[in-house]
């Protein structure tokens, strides 16, 4: 699809700064740009250029201004970048002069979008490189390199020529009429299968992975008041966000702190002490704490090793839930504990480095240094998931002896799904749905 407007954005945040970067893309960008400059642009060369506005008489700016000529550019198009100083008065006035000249501004994502539409990226190399700006940890800026740089999208691929060789096998074989050639293609057929769709299993777990260190993770502590909860969150972000006093029902509202774990953003939340006679508002926190756990990655239950009452209340039983047993200081009979209770000690800080490494073994975020994830997003997953479900379709229908080309139908089925996250197959109203997310000058 050939784009014939010439678009123009900022593409560095918005505000005061020591430079900012305006780009220009389309088939007007180097006219305009020359017209701006008054300069002969030599392709990829850096020309130190006063920016002139309306007949020439008045001075934009002075700005570094560099030509990238189609297609060797972000965009595949003609693109012209002016780095020019950071200052919001003379980048509106940039922007301004360029629209007279006929460019017009962008709207969000119509660069990348652009990039795509040229071939240039695939959607998720796009979607990395979004991921990428956004990211909030080491880890997840990481990954996302490596999806931009196509790691995901190579794996994706090779999984969609192996169910093309399989429909082809498939196809093949319907064209024999010999019972045993059929027979011989059939087994052929379902170990490849078998062995596809266990591939895209494991593409989905790294890519699962891959979400969760973009979107970070979530914990969240309860457990009876009094117990230590507001002392954990505490000592656990080494942070004194929390209020903490010796008076049962402190908390009443829901507190977090974002902090990292394992190079993973985690929100860790503090909530009120779940009990029955609760006033009004340490009741609305309760409520606000029962929200907090039903949509945690794990829930964290605090018990106060030093009192007799251990059993967890009803609604910290969940698989989510990892036990903490709190005031290690003042225990002096470990005889009640069960075996390898996580004892921690909020008040010395002993046992808390231990529970951090916990933590983040239940949520599975251990680094392992072979398999860094790549960035990956929720569409993605749900693209896999439908693709492996096809594919046991597939299995099925090979199992009961139905006719072959019912299992070539949900072969086809799977490779447009997977297709969808490179965006092979992609309808458009998904294309705007992705890119209409990204920010405006990218
Ligand atoms: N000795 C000892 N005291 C602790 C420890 N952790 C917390 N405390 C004390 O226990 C009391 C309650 O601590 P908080 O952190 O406010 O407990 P909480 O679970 O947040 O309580 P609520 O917000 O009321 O539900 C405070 O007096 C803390 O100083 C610990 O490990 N050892
Ligand atoms: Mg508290």
């Amino acid at each position: 699809m050939a784009n014939t407007d010439t678009i123009c954005a900022q593409a560095t945040p918005q505000g005061n700064a020591s430079v900012s970067i305006v780009r220009l893309s389309g088939p007007q960008a180097l006219s305009i740009a020359q017209q701006l400059t008054q300069v002969e642009l030599i392709p990829r060369h850096a020309h130190f250029s006063t920016l002139l506005e309306g007949e020439g008489n008045t001075t934009i700016d002075q700005a570094v201004v560099i030509y990238f000529p189609q297609p060797h550019s972000f965009t595949g198009e003609d693109v012209v970048e002016f780095q020019c100083h950071g200052n919001p008065f003379v980048v509106k006035n940039l922007l301004q002069e360029l629209c007279r000249y006929g460019a017009r501004l962008a709207i969000a994502g119509e660069f990348s979008e652009r990039a795509f539409l040229n071939g240039k990226l695939d959607l998720s190399q796009l979607e990395a490189i979004a991921d990428l700006i956004s990211s909030g940890s080491e880890q997840a800026a990481r990954s996302a390199v490596l999806s931009m740089q196509g790691q995901f999208s190579e794996q994706v691929q090779s999984i969609l020529q192996q169910l093309i060789q399989i429909r082809t096998h498939i196809e093949a074989g319907l064209d024999f009429v010999e019972e045993d050639i059929e027979v011989e293609v059939k087994t052929s057929v379902q170990a490849k299968l078998e062995n596809t769709r266990q591939e895209i299993e494991t593409l989905f777990a790294i890519a699962q992975k891959g979400v969760q260190m973009q979107r970070g993770v979530s914990a969240v502590l309860t457990g009876l008041p009094n117990v230590g909860k507001s002392s954990l969150l505490n000592a656990l972000s080494t942070e004194e966000r929390a209020i903490v006093t010796e008076i049962p029902g402190t908390t009443r509202d829901v507190v977090y702190v974002d902090m990292e774990i394992c190079g993973i953003p985690m929100r860790l939340i503090d909530t009120a002490g779940l009990r029955t006679d609760a006033g009004i508002v340490e009741q609305e926190g309760i409520e606000r704490a029962r929200k907090a756990i039903e949509n945690a990655d794990l829930v964290i239950h605090v018990i106060d090793s030093s009192q007799s009452n251990i059993t967890p209340a009803e609604l910290t039983k969940t698989s989510r839930r990892l036990d903490v047993y709190n005031k290690a200081d003042l225990l002096t009979d470990k005889s009640a504990l069960p075996e390898n209770a996580i004892l921690v000690s909020a008040k010395t800080g002993a046992g808390i480095s231990r529970l951090r490494e916990q933590i983040a073994s239940r949520l599975q975020l251990q680094a392992s240094d072979s398999q860094t994830p790549f960035s990956a997003r929720a569409r993605h997953l749900d693209a896999m998931r439908r693709a492996l479900a096809s594919m046991q379709h597939a299995q099925q229908q090979l199992q009961i002896d139905a006719p072959m080309e019912l299992a070539a139908e949900d072969l086809r089925i799977a490779q447009q799904c997977l297709g969808e996250i490179t965006g092979e197959f992609t309808p458009d109203d998904l294309l705007d749905y992705v890119f209409r997310e990204f920010c405006i000058g990218k």
